[in-house]
């Protein structure tokens, strides 16, 4: 990766590891016409110089436990550095006998609900060894007031004028994110438009577009890891996952100030850098504007969305996710295989 000439924030030792190929993520002044057209286009972008969240720019952990209020919050747990995401209500699911399916899932990390003062001071005590700790939480009315004053000054005005040029739908959630040095959210892609903004420490970002779905291999729909790949990227199985080979990826690191527009259908692995000390950010997810006029040959966030479609109509169709495989073989085989 091109590295900033006099980058004294980072270096290329605190990143981890992986095999595929990977090309900057162009970044540009929020004034930069390119901006824009990138966004417009679906593609990813790194704007700086927007103020969206500066008036978080004294969130410490100093600050959140002081000013975050006593409710709870979610925190994510794991063993290791890894946390990957899964939908609980997939766990389980009523057969049409009156049975209940267990998918074959052993969940990575477990949900916490905990004050910040107890979040704060498990990260402040962490040692090598220890579980890891990840808190993720929507803002919304349980958060203190000074949090709450620092939202409502965020720069609306820039966010709201992206939303509507594009004409997305409405903003869904701000997922507030505070992560230990060193974390990973491995690969996965959301059904949302993102604007991701960091706030404290340096996160690395790596996206792929959604036509590459066959190299990423996702779970299947009906699987608590639904939406998530399938691929080890530390340990990638290229025998079970060959065309992972063809994976070309784009990255960034973003640092204080930095907002990384993550594409609706675009898959993203988001790490911590190692020795970086904790990270803050606070995503901005919106709902897909509506679908307009649609254009032939199809986009591959569409064959997506296709895909998804079709997976979930022969799991209702069938009512037992034992059998959307074999049927989609049946269809397949030797008939749309060459
Ligand atoms: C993400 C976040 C990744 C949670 C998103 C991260 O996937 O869509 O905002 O760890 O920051
Ligand atoms: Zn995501």
């Amino acid at each position: 990766m091109k590295m900033a000439q006099n980058n004294t924030e980072w270096n290329e030792n605190q990143l981890r590891k992986y095999d595929f190929t990977l090309e900057d993520i162009p970044r540009f002044d929020c004034n930069d016409p390119n901006v824009d057209i990138l966004i417009s286009s679906n593609r990813p972008v790194v704007i700086t110089g927007t103020n969206l969240v500066s008036t978080a720019n004294k969130w410490n952990l100093e600050y959140l436990e002081k000013n975050m209020g006593n409710s709870d919050f979610t925190v994510f747990v794991s063993r290791n550095h890894i946390f990957k995401y899964y939908d609980e209500k997939k766990i389980t699911r009523p057969l049409a006998n009156g049975e209940i399916y267990k998918v074959d899932f052993v969940p990575p990390t477990t949900r916490r609900d905990m004050k910040i003062s107890e979040f704060i001071t498990k990260l402040k005590q962490w040692k090598r060894g220890d579980d890891r700790l990840y808190l993720q939480q929507a803002l919304n009315n349980t958060i203190g007031s000074s949090i709450v004053q620092d939202f409502r000054g965020f720069n609306w005005s820039w966010v709201n004028v992206k939303q509507k040029a594009n004409s997305w739908g409405p903003l869904t959630s701000n997922l507030l994110l505070i992560s230990m040095e060193g974390n990973v959210t491995p690969c996965h892609y959301d059904e949302q438009q993102n604007f991701f903004a960091e706030i404290r420490g340096h996160k690395r970002c790596i996206l792929f577009p959604p036509e590459q779905f066959e190299c990423l291999y996702p779970y299947p729909v009906y699987h608590p890891h639904d939406r998530q790949s399938q691929v080890d990227f530390e340990k990638p199985d290229y025998s079970r996952f060959p065309k992972l080979r063809e994976a070309r990826g784009m990255q960034a690191v973003i640092g204080p100030g930095d907002v990384l527009y993550i594409p609706i259908y675009w898959w993203h692995h988001v790490e911590s850098l190692m020795r970086g000390g904790y990270t803050i950010s606070v995503n901005f997810w919106y709902k897909a504007g509506p679908t307009g006029e649609i254009v032939y040959p199809l986009k591959g966030h569409q064959k997506v969305a296709i895909m998804r479609n079709v997976e979930k109509m022969l799991l209702e169709a069938l009512q037992d996710p034992r059998e959307v495989g074999p049927l989609l073989r049946t269809l397949v085989l030797g008939r749309y295989t060459e």
